[in-house]
């Protein structure tokens, strides 16, 4: 049985790709500058072995339900999807992962770019990870929150930050209401690609309270300055369990992650610094941040 299917027709994917494309070249970036490597640009583990994000005949199968949310933050009813992993009962416990897109993609961006459920059930029939639910919010907290028009308008970016509240406020509360998760920080992770990794990293090292587990995969220039993001590094140093970040080395957002390792670095705050070889903005690097992230947390 193939995964309900929440892809457009390939083509429409790979129109929309270039449409995300054009624009990010459009609207020239700030911190755009040239890629440059130091010696301590290097991958931290392999790439996914082949095949890890494909479907396996053998394997339990999780689900994924869509479900709306009432936003006090927006005034709307907003999407999410819910990933509950293979064996999943009302009876157990589970952490939560909230797991973010990019600046060109909703709720629906991880499904249409990589197939996060079979590169989850795959980590959990080889048990190679915790069984855990993973929540893909919409980013974008706004009442139009599509990914259409022009995806870098002050408004839109501004809704990535908005977010913050909604996350707090109005998407954990009603995912702690309507599924048996582990509704403490130990038990609750973020990660995200991009603008969601920038989230994941702004919200996640500003709430320690809320999230020991934290993931920025190719963050983008909505990341805090370093010394906003953690001014107290002494308290990350106690509170956090794990903090990865991780960007490819053609990726020209790169000088981001590398900032945010420098700081690290400097104050000793422990993390994993992923340099992928070759790495673009793409979802090779994220299909592969997902594998490793998702075997780190939760242990
Ligand atoms: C920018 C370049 C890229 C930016 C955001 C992005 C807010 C986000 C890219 C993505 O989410 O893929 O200058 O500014």
């Amino acid at each position: 049985m193939p995964y309900p299917t929440l892809h457009k027709s390939a083509l429409a994917t790979i129109i929309a790709g270039f449409l995300s494309l054009s624009l990010l070249h459009a609207q020239p970036p700030r911190q755009q500058r040239p890629i440059e490597l130091t010696p301590e640009d290097t991958a931290a583990f392999m790439h996914a072995p082949e095949g890890f994000d494909k479907e396996r005949e053998t394997t339990k199968k999780g689900h994924v339900d869509s479900l709306y949310y009432d936003s006090k933050t927006v005034g709307s009813k907003r999407r999410l999807f819910v990933y509950t992993p293979p064996g999943y009962s009302p009876k157990k416990r589970y952490p939560v992962l909230y797991l973010l897109h990019g600046i060109g993609g909703t709720e629906k961006e991880w499904f249409r770019g990589t197939h996060p459920q079979a590169i989850l059930d795959n980590l959990a029939a080889d048990k190679k990870m915790v069984p855990m639910i993973v929540v893909f919010p919409n980013g974008r907290a706004m009442v139009n929150d599509a990914d259409t028009g022009n995806i870098f308008a002050p408004e839109k970016i501004q809704a990535f930050a908005n977010f913050e509240n909604d996350l707090l406020k109005d998407v954990i509360p009603f995912i702690e209401s309507k599924y048996p998760v582990l509704a403490d920080r130990d038990h609750r992770a973020i990660a995200g690609l991009s603008m969601g990794g920038g989230q994941s990293l702004n919200f996640g090292l500003c709430n320690l309270d809320h999230f020991a587990w934290i993931g920025g995969f190719s963050s983008a220039p909505n990341t805090k300055a370093p010394e906003q993001l953690l001014p107290d590094p002494a308290k990350a140093r106690t509170g956090l369990k794990f903090l990865y970040i991780s960007c490819g080395t053609k990726d020209r957002l790169i000088g981001i992650t590398q900032g945010v390792h420098r700081y690290l670095k400097q104050n000793n705050v422990p993390h994993l610094y992923h340099i992928e070889p070759d790495g673009l903005h793409d979802f090779r690097m994220w299909s592969n941040d997902l594998y490793h992230f998702a075997q780190y947390v939760f242990k």
